[in-house]
């Protein structure tokens, strides 16, 4: 089969005209995973046909991801995206792409020599939350992170992002080049500012000089960014075959919908993403923290109950009535009660798109991908609304619901007894408890001390406590669907 370079494509692909031999790499990107490729590329590459500008990206992974960036050289850097709405797909080539590198296949002085060139204006990531090495409850740099320690140990030959980052501002305030800025574009609850401080104790680790030269000289934009974009399956890549007339290894499908809102704050220039949707605004935190909440925290609730339900995919708990109005209800009763929003933004109208989107039925999200990281998703999408309600004396079922839901799932074994593939950098911890304790519910108050988690507050917390006891012995009980069906 030929391959997408070959432009033989169906006609239904959305091609771009503009000269990709008029870019520049000005961007290079650290996470070439499902999400940026329907994204951020696909913003650049929207405005790129919109308006006269060079803005090319550089894709690296640091870590995994080697045959995707092997496959995308072999497209020349080209792909398509399936736009999936419940009843007609979108397909669109993406040029946006310069380059790529890769520190297992080109070495990691490639990847530190490219960061250092004069024209790269910005570092971008999609590093998932663990990327960022910093502890989930305080936000700061995690100093007994494994890869922290290796990279403090070795900062001129650096694995994690942030010893990158750092490594390669140290080389370009050595060789006079002015900086770049840092943009994360992860759902992390102030994701510039989490990148921010990561950064800036790694290096204070490493030279207080350099440390404040990047404190008075590089910024860290806060983004909010909202696309659902699943993991590519054999499923998908077949699909996308089909749609695109040639194999696209690099395929990705999405849904419709797509947001991007950026503190706009570049120290060295950046593209006018806004011609192709993007909103650049000055302060980006209440509607990271509306995403975050009333999308991410109700996805991971459903993510949990929903798996533990019986459901493989997003879309199939939303057959169910009660886990819809659960999810609405989080969205509105738990979640949108906790914002501080600017005046005229319709929060019910916001849940109402996310029910409509969580229910489209092409997309096949597993309810497995999103359970996921949940050491690191937690506190940003359920402790602050958590703290909130404490504090106010509000009710919180849902909330207590969720976190006894997570409970139950890093307990890996399902309500049918088979094992459950628990993915989390904490998981080792979780094993310890269930090991100890088993199923039973005295596992609650072991996994609410894990300090990174909840702080210390939590814990001393006895409502809070014996609500998520409650709910967690409820789902033991009763089961996933039961325990839904109470609130
Ligand atoms: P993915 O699994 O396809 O890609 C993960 C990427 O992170 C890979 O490029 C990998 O190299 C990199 N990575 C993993 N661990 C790392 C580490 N410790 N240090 C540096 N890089 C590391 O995941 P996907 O879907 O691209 O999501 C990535 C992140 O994007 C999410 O965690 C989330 O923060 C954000 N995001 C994802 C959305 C989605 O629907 N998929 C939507 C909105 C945001
Ligand atoms: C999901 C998100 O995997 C997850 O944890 O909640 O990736 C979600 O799909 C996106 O944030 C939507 O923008």
């Amino acid at each position: 089969m030929k391959t997408i370079a070959n432009t033989n494509l169906n006609e239904q692909v959305i091609r771009p005209t503009f000269a990709r031999s008029n870019l520049k790499t000005r961007i290079v990107h650290l996470g070439f995973g499902a999400f940026h490729r329907a994204h951020q590329a696909l913003f650049t590459n929207e405005m790129l046909e919109k308006i006269n500008s060079d803005w090319g990206i550089c894709e690296v992974n640091l870590f995994g991801g080697e045959d995707l960036i092997e496959q995308l050289r072999a497209q020349d850097h080209l792909y398509t995206v399936a736009e999936k709405g419940a009843e007609s797909t979108d397909v669109k080539l993406i040029a946006s792409v310069t380059e790529s590198l890769h520190p297992t296949l080109d070495g990691k002085a490639a990847v530190l020599a490219k960061m250092t060139e004069e024209q790269v204006a910005i570092v971008s990531m999609t590093i998932t939350e663990k990327g960022y090495c910093a502890d989930p409850a305080t936000g700061r740099l995690d100093k007994n992170n494994g890869l922290i320690i290796a990279d403090l140990a070795n900062p001129q030959d650096p694995s994690s992002a942030i010893g990158y980052i750092v490594e390669a501002l140290r080389q370009r305030r050595e060789k006079g080049i002015q900086p770049f800025t840092v943009m994360s574009c992860d759902n992390v609850q102030e994701n510039g500012h989490v990148a921010r401080a990561a950064v800036l104790d790694f290096a204070n680790l490493v030279d207080v000089e350099l440390a404040s030269w990047i404190e008075a000289n590089v910024t860290f934009p806060c983004t909010m960014v909202d696309r659902i974009v699943p993991a590519a399956t054999e499923e998908t890549l077949t699909e996308i075959a089909e749609l695109v007339g040639v194999e696209d290894l690099c395929g990705i499908a999405c849904e419709p919908f797509r947001q991007w809102v950026i503190e706009d704050n570049f120290v060295a220039g950046r593209p006018d993403w806004n011609v192709a949707g993007a909103e650049f605004v000055s302060d980006v935190v209440p509607f990271e923290e509306m995403k975050l909440r009333m999308l991410n925290g109700s996805h991971s609730f459903l993510a949990y109950l929903g798996f533990l339900g019986g459901y493989a995919h997003i879309s199939d708990t939303m057959t169910n009535d009660d886990y819809r109005t659960a999810a609405f209800d989080m969205m509105m009763k738990a979640q949108a009660p906790t914002l501080n929003m600017p005046e005229g933004t319709d929060l019910e109208a916001y849940a109402t798109l996310l029910i409509e989107r969580f229910t489209n039925p092409s997309l096949k999200h597993q309810t497995w991908q999103i359970a996921m990281d949940g050491s690191q998703k937690i506190p940003q999408r359920m402790g602050g609304s958590l703290r909130h309600h404490l504090a106010q004396g509000t009710d919180f079922k849902w909330l207590a619901m969720g976190i006894a839901g997570w409970m139950r799932y890093v307990g890996a074994v399902t309500e049918q007894g088979e094992a459950i593939d628990v993915r989390d950098p904490m998981v080792e911890q979780f094993q310890a408890i269930y090991a100890e304790h088993g199923l039973n519910v005295s596992a609650v108050k072991a996994l609410l001390s894990i300090e990174a988690i909840f702080g210390t507050d939590l814990i001393a917390n006895e409502t809070f406590v014996s609500a998520v006891t409650d709910a967690y012995q409820l789902i033991l009980d009763k089961g996933a669907r039961a325990a839904v069906a109470s609130l």
